[in-house]
């Protein structure tokens, strides 16, 4: 149900149920989240890239999945997906969504949880939990009105329209837009430049960033000041000072 591929540094990982517009089922979810934990720990694994097989990106929980079976939701989400957007968004390596089709409900929500998110044209995004009476799940009701703010958030949760790849661009939902045609190629080339660049920092940065989503200003400027020394004490700060005064580009990827 996961593909596995990796080229260049980059892992790719291509949800593969493809006649369900790649609809998550719990082998889908528990798959993913296994295989991005393998890539954290992987040290020829500079950069991971999540994307669908076929026309879909994922349509969210496989419906046919849940029918039927008496789940308890609470206890499904706290064991599928809320450990799958955790190992995301804590992994030490960028992680790259690239959206090749629709993406809805908690694939949406695994959509906006990349560190990039890149769009095919084609691309659409729809917080579509309202039409079947549900609430958004899976990170949505934390991330959205982050990057939309709340009105626009509860505007596309309570209508559940489907957002396109220009509206996406303009809302910060997505980094970049690509033709269909050139989208995995172009993709590979975004992530092969990431995987270029200092990893170690890069995992600092991350580690930053993401603390500084929830906390003050004032932790944010003690948390740099000390982040800050772990990246200047590392080999990755003397070869780009030293590539900077030799006038050549740095090369991240030597050890
Ligand atoms: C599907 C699905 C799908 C099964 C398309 N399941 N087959 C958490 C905790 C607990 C419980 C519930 O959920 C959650 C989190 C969630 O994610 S809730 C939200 C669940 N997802 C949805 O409600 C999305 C349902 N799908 C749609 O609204 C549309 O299919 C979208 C907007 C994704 C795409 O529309 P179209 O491009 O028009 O494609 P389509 O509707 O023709 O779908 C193609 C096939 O994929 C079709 O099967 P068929 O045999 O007729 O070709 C669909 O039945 C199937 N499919 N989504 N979630």
């Amino acid at each position: 149900v996961v593909l596995t591929d990796t080229r260049a540094g980059v892992r790719t990982l291509t949800l593969n149920r493809e006649s369900r517009l790649n609809a998550a089922n719990d082998a889908l979810l528990l798959s993913l989240t296994e295989a991005l934990r393998a890539a954290d720990a992987d040290p020829a694994v500079r950069v991971v890239v999540v994307t669908g097989a076929g026309r879909g990106f994922c349509a969210g929980q496989d419906l046919g999945d849940v029918a039927g079976r008496g789940l308890s939701f609470t206890e499904h989400l706290r064991r599928t997906y809320n450990p799958l957007v955790r190992t995301l968004r804590g992994l030490g390596k960028p992680v790259v969504t690239a959206v090749n089709g629709v993406a809805a409900g908690a694939g949406a929500s695994l959509a906006l949880a990349g560190d990039i998110r890149l769009w095919a044209r084609s691309a659409q995004f729809t917080q579509v939990f309202s039409n079947i009476a549900l609430v958004p799940d899976s990170g949505s009701t934390w991330l959205l009105p982050r990057l939309v703010g709340y009105h626009r958030a509860f505007a596309l949760m309570a209508l559940a329209e489907r957002v396109g790849a220009d509206e996406a661009l303009r809302l910060g939902l997505c980094e970049a837009v690509y033709p269909d045609e050139t989208f995995r190629e172009d993709v590979q080339a975004y992530a092969e430049r990431l995987a270029a660049r200092p990893a170690h920092a890069l995992r600092l940065t991350k580690q930053a960033l993401n603390a500084a989503m929830t906390g003050s200003l004032d932790e944010a400027l003690d948390r740099e000041a000390e982040l800050q020394q772990l990246a200047g004490d590392h080999w990755e700060h003397l070869e780009g000072v030293t590539a900077f005064r030799e006038k050549r580009a740095p090369d991240f990827l030597k050890e």
